[in-house]
């Protein structure tokens, strides 16, 4: 006999997910409810090991599928390589963990805004980052002179993590390349909304080595699902590991098991959806911007004019005007240095949230 019966393991369960915030209340995640589609996927290939993919040949053609997909989306050039990581954080060590081997060199330089993703990267890889005293993006007159003999990479992001901005990628990826140096675009973020409504190139028809997107983010795929592409499949080389007892002779990414299901359910809203379906989501994610920026303007609120489907409204003491808005119901992001909290417009977020949370915000902010 089991010591707990299944029903009253799940009553258990219930109990524990009472205590979860709930997407209808949720205004300051990158991340959003999963496409019906993905959860599907998901379950179906639960049980499934990316980490030794010669016991799964069918999640493996997913997997493969799915990077071809993004490829395709970010204008790989022949020869490009895709890994599917489990999100911004790994893609972005990752990419850092090649360009330190290939450049045999220990410095990277990138912006104000960028993720403190890159904060673990250095520390994991004993790299020094240099950072660029910026506004709300970097630009690229700004980077030039951040640049000497121990530069390995250069990182800008595409949306970045305060203010959804963008940095001056394709200028930036100019000089990069005339310096000899690879270049990181971080599009964990803007990588699902910005090729559909924006018209800057954040992709390879810039001179970038490598771009990071997440699916579990604005790619409404289940936690946890990143992509990184990279220019060049050599470049794999560098962190290829001989894999001694799984039946996959191989391994080429930070992790050892993973996930096939997350790989199975981004291919399926990405096959869903298909290009067009992922176009409309965006827009009207950055329709439900332009409404909150609206409300925000007719009701005196001030706030930084979004590119992307994020707005960072101006707030002083931006911690306690979190927290009174946690006693309203609300779950926003802030930045007590940028004074800021942040509302991620994501899919699961209606006209009708919006309307309700700044009614409490005009409150809040009394
Ligand atoms: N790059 C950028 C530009 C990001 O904004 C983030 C995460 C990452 C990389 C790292 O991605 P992973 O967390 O997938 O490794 N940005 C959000 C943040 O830290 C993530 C987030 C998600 C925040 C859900 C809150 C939340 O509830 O602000």
């Amino acid at each position: 006999m089991p010591i707990n019966l299944m029903e009253d393991v799940i009553e258990m369960l219930k109990e524990a997910k009472k205590k979860d915030a709930n997407f209808d209340r949720i205004l300051g995640s990158m991340c959003t409810v999963p496409h019906e589609m993905a959860k599907k996927a998901y379950n179906m290939f639960i049980e499934t090991n990316l980490g030794d993919y010669e016991l799964f040949k069918g999640t493996k053609e997913l997997e493969d599928k799915a990077i071809e997909w993004i490829a395709k989306l970010l204008h790989a050039p022949p020869g490009y390589a895709g890994l599917l990581t489990s999100g911004g954080t790994e893609s972005n060590i990752t990419a850092l963990w090649i360009f330190k081997k290939l450049s045999e060199k220990r410095e990277v330089i990138l912006p104000k805004q960028a993720h403190f993703s890159f904060e673990k990267a250095a520390s994991l890889l004993d790299l020094k980052l240099k950072v660029v005293e910026c506004g709300h993006f970097m630009r690229a007159r700004d980077v030039k002179k951040y640049i000497s003999s121990s530069t390995a990479c250069v990182v800008a992001i595409a949306g970045n993590t305060n203010y959804g901005y963008i940095d001056e990628i394709e200028e930036i990826a100019e000089i990069c390349s005339d310096e000899n140096i690879f270049m990181h675009v971080d599009a964990a973020f803007g990588g699902f909304v910005a090729p559909f409504v924006s018209k800057k190139i954040i992709d390879f028809r810039a001179k970038i080595s490598s771009v990071s997107v997440d699916a579990h983010k604005m790619g409404m795929a289940c936690i946890p699902c990143g992509f990184l592409l990279l220019r060049n499949k050599n470049w794999i080389e560098e962190i290829k590991v001989r894999s001694k007892c799984t039946h996959t002779r191989f391994q080429a990414t930070l992790l050892g098991t993973r996930p096939g299901a997350a790989a199975a359910a981004a291919y399926a809203v990405m096959h869903h959806l298909g290009y067009e379906g992922y176009k409309r989501i965006a827009e009207k994610c950055m329709e439900n911007t332009g409404y909150l920026a609206d409300l925000l303007k007719r009701n005196g609120i001030e706030y930084v004019e979004p590119e992307l489907n994020l707005i960072a409204i101006k707030v002083k003491k931006a911690a306690e005007v979190a927290a009174r808005l946690k006693e309203a119901g609300w779950y926003v992001g802030f930045d007590e240095e940028s004074e800021i909290i942040r509302i991620v417009v994501m899919p699961h977020v209606s006209n009708e949230m919006i309307n309700k949370f700044v009614e409490d915000l005009r409150k809040v902010m009394k």
